[in-house]
């Protein structure tokens, strides 16, 4: 297959005025017929009409009413065509039979779309590219009692209806959904003054499960227009639940579709971490109609414009409704365990991609994460007033249109007035930074010398220094703080910044807030961290110092065999007990590195990680803090137990998350008593999975597990959390052999991607089971991945990112991982998605 180069771009030769669509749904015969207006586009370079289309059959087609017989190709259609003129054509698809999740397909009787990126084309013939935007009208036929389309209703009656919407959109956004639903309805009146219709649509039994939903997007409404000063554009909004889907959620123009996992919550069946989940994506859907829909992408390459964009929005609205700090550190564990991973690793590439083989394998950690983290730098950098300017003229100068990062740049260069180029190259370099920081301190000035490199990536042999913002202060040795934040412009490969602190000694505090994503190496003693995480006022650092001691000892228990660090663990007893703390925090200051996290920090040291030797280094870690902590621990335990209904709010998930904290690590050394006794007792989620989780990973939990089961087996999303949690809890290397066990399930329905994940892809999340020394782990994954592919390309190709991390490890584990993943790349008709996959991380 042919690799698309973003310097290949050229205009499209037609544009699209309006279009028409009828659907005639039929599970093995749908007709989709199609009324298109074309016009030349002045700017293209002439040439034929030219219309991608996949697996459609023809009925016909016509120019200006009369029939034509056009060139058809497996992935495109070919005719001669005048410069203004109506397509008609009409088209047979089966949704039936469409285990791909991608066009028209169909989840348990209902019908349902997925076009981002390149779906739409296996629906009708269309310029199916995002610079081509149109006016869409959709009549949909069918028995099922509801019908669903793009933008507002227009007209219904027995057995169609018809829906109109006026804003110019590319075919990704199209959407399309009938079934039997049910619907929760609320309506939100907008800063203009419009009535907007809310609907949440699923499936019976489903309808008491969407109120945190539909509070989540009601507060996302109201916050863009806040925020960024944008209100709803249309009189109906609607999100609707769908069993089977590849990703998370779709931001469809006025019809997002969602994963149902990411809409439906109860008290009983969803855990605190759902509902936060559910109230970020709810958002981030909200906010692609102004990010993404109303301004789109000029081409794929530049999908980081929405994306990057939209998950910062999102990321500031979760922090604003809930906690800035906890949700910083969240989301920078978050970006080290997935993007620093994929940046570190053979799949490595720019934020702004230059190349691709299949688009659907670039929605990825770095478009997303990274492309996040950029906006945040920039909005570092330039100022939250100058911010707002830029995005105020980003959606006054480019309303409607499709665009490149080029022109995200240059809004703020023109409110500013500065030059951006070389905070560009964060779009362009692939790699994380590394910046590495000393200081000295001279008659009451501290002086901090930075040097910065970008690694070698794929296709990318040298990097230029890239603009990094570094927020910096200081902690006196009496704990108050020197140096209040100031941000330092890295711009040069080495580079000093003195500041006037007034003292002798201090203790820098670098990269506060984590204004940058770079690994940052900065030597310091173990008694300097220990006055930073006692003592730093930006909450980030002061959980990063509890952080770096917690790595060091593991390290030395790693390779040198040491025993747990007596003064990590003395230094963590302040900050657990310091109740001005808000809990949340205190939990995440309990949780240790990753595995995964720990294998790749060897790894940067040159050092091969040994997958058992980490989980027992964290295994004994972990005791060591429940009997060093174990009196606090207890009394955390006993004081934080709520009293009354379960309530969702931030502050009560914080003190679940710390008293659950608390569990997991008692249950080291109270013979799973406590845990035992809340599972029996839970009547929330949270709670209950907390309990049997802690249970399982101590190998005490087979009759906690059966309970679940027995409790829960009519629920498909809960019983998602049944496989995962005995999976990612399995002690050891046994992971490979439950996660085997529980593939012979009769309740594992291989074919749901949700159900796939919740075995195959949680063996990823255990380390040590994925590595298992005799190559379970990897054999396991391969099979499942060469037998789903021929069904769900986009799925199985996503989740080959498991393998990423593979040359990390020793020759054996090298060996067994490469014939894995050469039985993959040879298995035959391997698609497309999965193959360019593969070929990259076999490197
Ligand atoms: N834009 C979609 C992702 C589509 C993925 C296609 N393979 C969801 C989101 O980012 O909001
Ligand atoms: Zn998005």
């Amino acid at each position: 297959p042919r690799a698309i180069k973003l310097a290949d771009y050229r205009p499209p030769a037609y544009l699209v005025e309006d279009v028409k669509l009828t659907f005639r749904l039929d599970p093995k015969a749908t007709r989709v017929l199609s009324a298109i207006r074309f016009r030349r586009n002045p700017e293209g370079d002439g040439g034929p009409l030219r219309l991608d289309g996949e697996g459609l059959r023809l009925i016909r087609a016509a120019i200006d009413g009369a029939e034509v017989t056009p060139k058809v190709l497996p992935e495109e259609l070919e005719i001669e065509a005048p410069d203004d003129f109506l397509w008609e054509c009409e088209v047979e698809i089966a949704p039936e039979d469409n285990t791909a999740l991608e066009g028209l397909y169909m989840s348990k009787g209902m019908y349902c779309t997925q076009c981002e990126a390149q779906g739409f084309r296996k629906i009708t013939y269309y310029p199916d590219r995002p610079d081509v935007m149109a006016p869409f009208e959709v009549r949909v036929e069918s028995d099922l009692p509801v019908l669903l389309s793009n933008g507002d209703k227009v007209e219904t009656g027995e057995g169609y209806a018809v829906w109109r919407d006026p804003w110019k959109k590319p075919a990704y956004l199209f959407a399309l959904v009938a079934g039997e639903l049910i619907e929760v309805r609320d309506s939100f009146t907008t800063s203009e003054g419009r009535h907007v219709a809310l609907s949440i649509w699923v499936r019976k039994g489903d309808e008491t499960r969407c109120d945190y939903a539909m509070d989540s997007l009601k507060r996302s409404m109201k916050w863009d227009e806040e925020a960024y000063g944008r209100a709803y554009d249309l009189d109906q909004f609607s999100i609707v639940a769908v069993d089977d889907f590849n990703m998370g959620a779709m931001e469809n123009k006025a019809l997002n579709i969602f994963n149902a996992r990411y809409v439906l919550a109860s008290p009983e069946t969803a855990t605190d971490a759902d509902y936060a989940r559910i109230e970020s994506i709810v958002a981030h859907e909200y906010f692609h109609n102004w990010t993404g829909n109303r301004i789109t992408c000029r081409d794929w390459f530049q999908l980081c414009l929405k994306e990057g964009l939209t998950v910062f929005r999102d990321q500031i609205f979760s922090g604003d409704e809930r906690s800035h700090a906890v949700k910083r550190i969240e989301e920078v564990h978050q970006l080290r365990a997935r993007q620093f991973r994929e940046d570190a690793g053979p799949l490595a590439h720019p934020v702004r991609p230059t190349s691709y083989i299949e688009i659907n394998n670039f929605y990825t950690a770095t478009v997303y994460e990274k492309g996040a983290e950029i906006i945040g730098m920039l909005r570092t950098l330039i100022g939250p007033e100058a911010y707002r300017k830029g995005t105020d003229l980003y959606f006054d100068r480019h309303d409607g249109q499709a665009c490149t990062i080029e022109d995200w740049l240059q809004v703020f260069e023109d409110v500013t007035g500065r030059d951006l180029s070389q905070f560009a190259l964060w779009y362009h370099q692939a790699g994380t930074p590394r910046v590495t920081v000393s200081h000295r301190i001279e008659a009451g000035t501290l002086v901090l010398s930075f040097r910065q490199e970008v690694p070698a990536t794929p296709g990318q042999p040298t990097k230029q220094p890239m603009l990094i913002p570094i927020a910096v202060g200081a902690i006196g040795r009496d704990g108050t703080e020197v140096l209040p934040t100031q941000i330092v412009e890295l711009t040069e490969a080495e580079q000093e910044a003195p500041f006037e602190i007034g003292a002798d000694d201090a203790v820098p505090s670098v990269l506060r807030n984590f204004s940058a994503p770079v690994i940052l190496t900065q030597e310091m003693s173990a008694e300097d961290r220990a006055l930073l995480l006692a003592h730093d006022t930006d909450p980030f650092n002061k959980w990063e110092a509890g952080r770096q001691l917690a790595k060091t000892a593991l390290l030395r228990m790693v390779t040198d065999g040491a025993e747990p660090d007596a003064a990590y663990l003395d230094a963590l007893e302040p900050v657990l007990t310091d109740d001005r703390l808000d809990p949340s925090f205190r939990a995440l200051v309990l949780g240790l590195p990753s595995d995964d996290d720990m294998a790749q920090t060897l790894a940067d040291a040159n050092s091969t990680p040994d997958p058992e030797a980490i989980a027992a280094a964290r295994r004994r870690m972990s005791e060591a803090m429940a009997r060093r902590l174990e009196a606090p621990l207890a009394e955390l335990y006993d004081r934080l137990r709520i009293e009354g209904p379960y309530s969702p709010d931030a502050e009560s998930a914080g003190k679940r998350s710390l008293r659950n904290a608390a569990l997991s690590l008692l249950t080291k050394i109270d013979g799973g008593e406590r845990a035992r006794t809340q599972f029996a007792a839970a009547d929330n989620m949270t709670d209950e999975v907390a309990a049997l989780s802690a249970l399982v990973r101590n190998g005490r939990g087979d009759d906690e597990a059966q309970a679940f089961h027995d409790r829960w087996k009519d629920d498909r999303l809960v019983m998602d959390k049944w496989f995962t949690l005995q999976v990612v809890n399995a002690p050891g290397a046994s992971g490979a052999a439950v996660a085997d066990r529980l593939t012979q399930h009769e309740a594992f329905d291989w074919k749901n991607p949700n159900r796939f994940r919740s075995v195959i892809g949680a063996l990823g999340a255990n380390h040590a089971a994925f590595h298992a020394a005799d190559g379970s782990g990897y054999r396991l994954v391969a099979d499942w991945l060469i037998r789903l592919d021929p069904l769900n390309p986009q799925t199985t190709a996503r989740m080959t990112t498991m393998f990423e991390t593979w040359t990390r490890y020793d020759a054996d584990r090298r060996a067994l991982a490469q014939e894995a993943l050469e039985r993959i790349a040879g298995a035959e008709g391997l698609s497309r998605d999965t193959s360019e996959m593969v070929t990259r991380i076999l490197g």
